[in-house]
């Protein structure tokens, strides 16, 4: 057993957002006069959820959701994302106390940097502690927070890129992802918007994962098809498209499908296995 459960998945299929699990929709002026949040800015299609930012009159409007009230102490947080480069604009996954009152906050992926060569993942404790991380964060990757208590451990595509164990949070918290919009004055997130600024900039989100720490008593080591798919791909959604592109032809995936010879599983566990052609399931 792992010492990991899975609370929910979200694989944002279908056209709307899960309001089971993404209870808290941000509204409102923001704090530093830029932007509003606006949940229109939310749109769940092709299988990803889009938070976008985008300019409206003199000002902009971004969005923002969370898992508030619902939330946990410790547990394991993944999810693959992406984050347009836009100039004073920033996209954020984080950690926010259950009880919305900020005494925590842990920002896993902060795109502080609008060049998208990098981002910012950190523990706002006493101090704070701010680890910088070498990516290309407008490419997709696949993203893991593991929250135990006294640590913070960070992983990209499998990878620890970072770890905090300096007042780590013991207190419920939600899992929330954000855009954002940012005033000249902010020179971390490397100031405002400027005439290079896009009218729209999008944040990505493939799927998330979370899920509850409960030590040795947590899901089953995943073998075969669902290894490969707790390594981050998403190999459903990559069978639903490879099966939509795949020929006309008699023996192909997308026929035998039709006719029930195979299912969606047997696609994507094939495509797990290294079968199909790669350019197809891209
Ligand atoms: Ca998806």
């Amino acid at each position: 057993m792992s010492d990991f459960k899975t609370v929910f998945f979200d694989d944002f299929n279908g056209n709307a957002l899960d309001r089971g699990t993404w209870k808290a929709l941000y509204s409102g002026q923001h704090g530093n006069g830029m932007f509003r949040w606006d949940p229109s800015q939310l749109e769940v299609a092709d299988g990803k959820l889009t938070i976008a930012t985008e300019r409206e009159g003199g000002g902009w409007a971004s969005g923002g959701l969370s898992t508030i009230p619902d939330g946990q102490t410790y547990g394991r947080y993944e999810f693959r994302a992406r984050v347009d480069e836009a100039q004073g604009t920033s996209g954020v996954v984080l950690l926010w106390p259950s009880n919305n009152q900020w005494t925590d906050e842990v920002n896993i992926l902060e795109t502080h940097d609008p060049r998208r060569d990098s981002f910012a993942f950190v523990n706002h404790g006493n101090p704070w502690v701010t680890e910088y991380i070498p990516l290309n964060v407008d490419g997709w990757h696949d993203y893991r927070l593991d929250w135990t208590p006294g640590q913070l451990v960070l992983s990209v595509d499998g990878r620890e890129r970072a770890r905090i164990t300096h007042d780590v949070p013991d207190q419920k918290m939600s899992f929330g992802m954000q855009a954002q919009v940012h005033a000249p004055w902010e020179g971390w997130f490397g100031g405002g918007p400027n005439g290079g600024t896009p009218s729209r900039a999008e944040m990505e989100i493939d799927w998330v994962r979370v899920s509850a720490w409960t030590p040795g008593q947590g899901d089953a080591a995943p073998t075969g098809f669902a290894a490969a798919a707790a390594g981050g791909t998403d190999w459903m959604a990559a069978a639903q498209r490879y099966v939509a592109r795949d020929g006309a032809w008699d023996g192909s995936w997308r026929n035998q499908v039709a006719s029930g010879q195979i299912t969606i599983e047997d696609v994507a566990s094939r495509l797990a296995a290294g079968q199909g052609q790669w350019e197809l399931w891209q």
